[in-house]
């Protein structure tokens, strides 16, 4: 199986995390996105979209980071997506937890709205009323996942077992390391994103986004949460 890649990817990380944890056998396609390659012919023609990641297992595409995460897991008998209905269920509505009102406020708004040129507003009140917008929103979401989905007796978003809806959620919260955010309003997310990071696999995966990502923008200046 193949994976289009590249290191420093919100989504992209969750996959390699899993596929690390689990030795799940993946030819690493790195497509640099730095320097747009995503955007040009060759990689437009594998997928459309112009991002990554996709997954290539044969002639069987895949291009959603979510969907990918959970087909890998299906096909390798992972713990991490159980096979029980309901438990499978609780998972893909927590995967899609993160995926919408959370992706959006806290990694568009919070994150990308103050690091990427593209998705910051050149007008300056714009740019302020929607970033305060991000703030309140995020800060709302972090509540919801500091008291509802963990609160003080699970140890992982799920329950008490590691699960896909981790991998995900942990790489869309760090990605707020990009802007300097804290989580210290939020005890036990901060509990949990440090069990996350504890585990063997983390700091080798997270390599490329420490490195590139987030020491990119060590000397940056952002509203914090
Ligand atoms: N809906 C896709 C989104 C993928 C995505 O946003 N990928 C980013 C990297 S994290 C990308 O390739 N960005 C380049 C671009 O959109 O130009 C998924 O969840 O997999």
């Amino acid at each position: 199986m193949k994976l289009y890649f590249h290191p420093v990817s919100t989504v992209c990380r969750p996959i390699m995390l899993l596929a690390a944890d689990e030795n799940i056998a993946l030819d690493m396609q790195f497509v640099d996105l730095f320097k747009g390659e995503h955007k040009q012919p060759a990689y437009l023609n594998v997928n459309p979209c112009g991002q990554v990641p996709t997954l290539d297992d044969g002639d069987f595409r895949m291009t959603e980071g979510s969907a990918i995460l959970k087909y890998l897991a299906e096909k390798n008998g992972s713990r991490a997506y159980p096979a029980d209905a309901r438990q499978r269920a609780r998972v893909n509505e927590i995967m899609d937890w993160f995926n919408t009102g959370f992706s959006r406020d806290f990694c568009y708004g919070m994150v990308y709205g103050q690091t990427l040129p593209h998705v910051i507003y050149t007008d300056a009140a714009v740019q302020s009323g929607t970033l305060a917008r991000a703030q309140e929103k995020s800060r709302h979401w972090l509540g919801i996942l500091d008291q509802h989905l963990l609160g003080t007796k699970n140890k992982f978003v799920c329950g008490n077992d590691l699960t896909l809806a981790d991998y995900l959620g942990v790489c869309y919260v760090t990605l707020g390391e990009v802007a300097h955010l804290k989580f210290d309003a939020w005890p036990n997310v901060t509990r949990w994103i440090n069990t996350m990071k504890a585990r063997p696999t983390w700091a080798k995966v997270n390599e490329g986004f420490y490195q590139h990502f987030v020491g990119g923008y060590k000397d940056g200046k952002f509203l914090g949460l």
